[in-house]
């Protein structure tokens, strides 16, 4: 932190935590030309790959977060849409959200049967006065509102897992399983499948369009044979997604319950606007998580990506392995990043 901030933030009263100092390495954020887009992981790639054709023709942020959104929930993975691994009683449920950045926002969690959950939170935030509809009161607004109803029948890969799993029944969220590479199998998921497409994880999308306004969504099926019913940070404004056109946005990917618990991105916009830098703000959120048990923290993974509202990104994960995909005009097939990160 330079000199300037610390004063600066000292002299609003504001307890000035050098988080760095705790635990980490050096700060530092990149910035990229606008517009910009932002998922986690490296299968960001083909998030970022259907929002940009929006972006870069002059669209709108939160059209192109949808269609981020809309894209991986059409790919089967072990972890978005109705492809994915069940809960423990064989169950698929999905939970998704998107916001833009003058606090619009709409969310569904706990839902079933539905193709696009991220198509059904934009319907939440436009055509209610609610912010979040789940289980089958969601499902229902989905089939009222022209959303086709799907199977609810697992897909072959997810019985499989699923079967597999039941076998030890041993509820163990991995840490990096969404970049892990081929030959290193876990015992809940293949990282990737059979023929080589990657079994990619939730997928957090944050974006600048052109007119400088900003977006952001998640989707994702959760954790895997999680307890039926469980809901994690994904679907959550302040948790999974947050953003403000006046500061920036962020996103988080991991365990979902380490999140909820320091409603993770809106600490992480609040604290870039008291002035850190996205990855400094990042570090702060994670350090929060770390702190509160350093024990459990060497067990799990947490991940965060924010982009500040002039194109300044940056991450910081719990542990090595978080990565996060930029797309813009000087990487229009988009580049993938390593998080810095604190254990
Ligand atoms: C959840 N945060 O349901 C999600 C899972 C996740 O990468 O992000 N995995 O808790």
């Amino acid at each position: 932190m330079h000199r300037r901030e610390f004063f600066r933030l000292s002299a609003l009263g504001l307890p000035v935590l050098i988080a760095d100092q705790a635990y980490g390495r050096a700060a530092g954020s990149s910035k990229f030309k606008l517009p910009v887009v932002i998922s986690t992981w490296d299968s960001g790639l083909h998030a970022n790959a259907a929002a940009w054709p929006i972006l870069s023709k002059g669209g709108l942020a939160i059209d192109a977060v949808e269609a981020a959104g809309r894209a991986v929930e059409d790919e089967p993975s072990c972890c978005v849409g109705l492809a994915a691994y069940p809960d423990r009683d064989g169950k698929v449920t999905l939970d998704s959200c998107i916001m833009d950045g003058r606090g619009n926002c709409g969310a569904v969690s706990f839902v079933d049967r539905i193709k696009h959950p991220v198509s059904l939170a934009r319907k939440v935030m436009e055509a209610t006065p609610h912010v979040m509809l789940s289980g089958d009161g969601a499902r229902q607004f989905a089939i009222e509102n022209g959303f086709p109803l799907e199977s609810g029948e697992l897909s072959p890969d997810a019985e499989k897992e699923w079967k597999k799993w039941l076998e030890k029944s041993n509820y163990k969220p991995l840490v990096n399983i969404e970049n892990m590479k081929p030959g290193a199998m876990s015992q809940t998921s293949p990282y990737f499948f059979d023929d080589g497409r990657p079994n990619h994880d939730t997928m957090g999308t944050i974006t600048i369009d052109g007119r400088s306004k900003l977006a952001g969504m998640v989707t994702t099926s959760g954790m895997a044979f999680k307890i039926h019913g469980r809901v994690g940070d994904s679907p959550i404004i302040g948790a999974g997604l947050f953003i403000d056109d006046a500061v920036g946005a962020a996103t988080s990917s991991g365990v979902g319950e380490e999140v909820i618990r320091i409603c993770g991105t809106h600490t992480v916009v609040e604290q870039m606007r008291l002035g850190r830098t996205p990855e400094q703000a990042c570090l702060e959120a994670v350090n929060r998580i770390v702190k509160r048990d350093a024990a459990k923290a060497r067990e799990l993974q947490v991940g965060f990506v924010a982009v500040s509202n002039n194109g300044e990104v940056g991450a910081y994960a719990i542990q090595k392995g978080f990565t996060y995909s930029v797309t813009n005009s000087e990487f229009p097939t988009g580049k993938v990043f390593n998080s810095r990160y604190v254990l």
